[in-house]
């Protein structure tokens, strides 16, 4: 007889448009399959014709052109390891609790994204003197709560990010074709920053003088520290600092004796220097073991081995130093939207005989 297989699922955010969070507590391999992969839309999904497997590059250039799957293809490629992590992750966690798909620890998955820099088509096309942004428009569409009309999916980078060697317009993940839920057939990939930035089901570039104005880029993903009032705000971009207890889980319980800890930490360079893990939420700390082996953009993992554990409650904590010596918070940076919770992780879990 077969062994039936036991798969880990995606949990369900919502499904018009399809918010769903990866399984990472249940995910081994260093990249992400893409049926684990989490997945967050704005909108419902576009539909392709073979008219939108062309890219426009446009705006404040000397040269404006079009590309097609096959001059991409054309193109020197490079590969990056790039994780993907949403702004919302971990949002469940805020307190006070805000408002917004209520993410725990799953909206963030990685793998090895593969294309041209955007900054080889941008040499194609030319920028002209006095360019500031790039904007870069997804072929969803629909209405945005709360507005009037249908507007895009469209983001943009300021120049410098634009034209980094790692932003790149990716064609493969994982050495195959991007699937449809990912980007299909081009997403723009913006190595660490939040994932708003890596666009997907790429249509058009367009190099502009002036700061965009978009509501993806003005009104969502910025930063609102103040409850009640727009005072004090900033747009997000850099991925924070960050680490994940994946196992054991909040809440459980476990037999008294040997456990191992495990999880992920993360940096929007990639580099963790350190990570502390406590059994006794916070009086002790010790260093726990890192993957000595960090790729890329993607997070490392590490664990720590918990021996002979005797019955009781306990607060497992996990706080990650990055290279400029830098940890991650006590408490999460408050704001309205809840983007980039990153405080130290906190699970409580049950000891029993
Ligand atoms: N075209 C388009 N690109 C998009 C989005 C979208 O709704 N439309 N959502 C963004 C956000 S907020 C995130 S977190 C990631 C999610 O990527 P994934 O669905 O591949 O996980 O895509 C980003 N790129
Ligand atoms: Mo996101």
């Amino acid at each position: 007889m077969r062994t039936p297989s036991v798969r880990p699922f995606l949990t369900t955010r919502g499904l018009v448009p399809e918010n769903q969070e990866s399984p990472v507590h249940y995910i081994i391999p260093e990249t992400t399959e893409p049926r684990f992969h989490f997945r967050r839309n704005h909108f419902a999904y576009p539909s392709l014709s073979p008219l939108s497997y062309w890219l426009q590059v446009e705006g404040h250039v000397e040269n404006p052109l079009w590309f097609s799957l096959q001059d991409l293809l054309a193109l020197p490629a490079v590969t990056v390891p790039a994780l993907l992590e949403c702004a919302g992750n971990k949002r469940g966690l805020f307190e006070p609790v805000v408002y917004g798909e209520q993410w725990e620890k799953g909206a963030i998955s990685q793998g090895y994204w593969t294309g041209v820099p955007l900054k080889t088509l941008l040499e194609k096309a030319v920028v002209k003197e006095g360019a500031a942004e790039v904007v870069t428009i997804g072929m969803d569409r629909g209405k945005r709560p709360g507005t009037e009309g249908s507007v895009s999916f469209a983001r943009s980078l300021p120049l410098e990010k634009a034209t980094h060697e790692d932003t790149i317009i990716a064609y493969a993940y994982n050495d195959r074709s991007i699937p449809f839920k990912m980007g299909y057939p081009l997403r723009l990939i913006v190595p660490g920053w939040y994932a708003m930035a890596s666009v997907k089901w790429l249509r058009q570039i367009r190099v502009s003088e002036e700061s965009f104005t978009g509501p993806y880029q003005t009104e969502d993903y910025v930063c609102y520290p103040d409850k009640d009032s727009d005072e004090g705000a900033f747009p997000v971009t850099e991925i924070k600092l960050d680490s994940s207890i994946l196992q054991p889980m909040q809440r459980a319980i476990l037999p008294s004796g040997s456990h191992t800890i495990h999880g992920i930490a993360w940096s929007s360079t990639g580099v963790i220097a350190r990570i502390y893990v406590s059994t006794d939420g916070g009086t002790s700390w010790s260093e726990a073991e890192l993957d000595p082996e960090q790729v890329g953009y993607h997070w490392t993992r590490w664990s720590m081995e918990w021996l002979d554990v005797q019955p009781g409650n306990y607060t497992i904590l996990s706080k990650a130093v990055d290279a400029s010596g830098a940890a991650q918070p006590e408490t999460a940076f408050w704001n309205r939207n809840g983007y980039g919770y990153n405080a130290v992780d906190r699970v409580e879990v049950k000891v029993e005989e």
